[in-house]
């Protein structure tokens, strides 16, 4: 990235809370997560996403290790970026989407210390389980969540249907196509939710969130993050 379009995209993200990086990775890397992700799985039709799939990958560790996002990530954290927690979501046919949310209300870390980047393995949109968006709620910091009743959904996160964050009204949501092997960075405090997967094919995707290095964050008893560091010169 010239250092010029590196600048107007920090603008961008920090402006609006989010940033579109395309064609980060190739089909073949995307494919290599997706299969690998199926072989750690094995035969169970529990398809729950895998929480910290990278803790016995080298795989997933060199994919969350792309130059490209990590000479991102580094700049909007001027210091060095550590791998946190993965999340590989297989979202099935008819898998119901995340609640509204904001990460950090699970990770809390200081607001710009701690990023999402939200990795599309197959091409995405509103019908198939793609992200839903609210650009610049990531101002309004710590939101308000409440509880929905609901339990645990079929192929789906536990903590994605239970709690929801609520929006304040004047922002409105988007839904954006994302290409395979595009990213969706996503600030710390971003509202953000994912459609019901309504298509016929299952919605690969592979979350990975980072901690700037010396920042203090939650562990978490269902995530069990430990920051672990990355080497980009792979
Ligand atoms: O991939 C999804 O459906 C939602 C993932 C997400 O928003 C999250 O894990 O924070």
């Amino acid at each position: 990235m010239q250092i010029k379009d590196l600048e107007l995209k920090l603008e961008f993200f920090k402006e609006n809370g989010y940033l579109i990086l395309e064609d980060i990775y190739n089909d073949e890397e995307c494919n290599e997560v997706v299969n690998h992700a199926h072989q750690v799985l094995g035969p169970s039709d529990d398809l729950t996403p895998l929480m910290n799939i990278h803790k016995s990958s080298e795989i997933i560790q060199k994919f969350m290790s792309n130059k490209k996002l990590l000479n991102f990530i580094n700049s909007y954290f001027q210091d060095t970026a550590l791998g946190l927690q993965t999340e590989f979501f297989f979202m099935p046919p008819k898998t119901v989407g995340f609640n509204p949310h904001q990460d950090n209300t699970y990770v809390k870390a200081s607001s710009d210390s701690f990023i999402s980047a939200w990795c599309a393995l197959t091409d995405v949109d509103k019908n198939n389980g793609g992200l839903i968006i609210w650009p610049k709620t990531h101002n309004e910091e710590a939101l308000e969540t409440v509880d929905t009743g609901l339990s645990k959904h079929d192929n789906q996160d536990p903590n994605a249907t239970i709690r929801k964050t609520v929006v304040p009204e004047q922002y409105n949501k988007e839904s954006p196509i994302i290409k395979k092997g595009s990213v969706l960075l996503i600030h710390s405090w971003l509202v953000h939710a994912s459609n019901t997967n309504n298509s016929d094919n299952n919605r690969y995707a592979l979350l990975c969130t980072y901690l700037k290095e010396h920042t203090d964050f939650r562990s978490g008893s269902y995530a069990q993050r430990v920051p672990f560091t990355l080497d980009d010169t792979v």
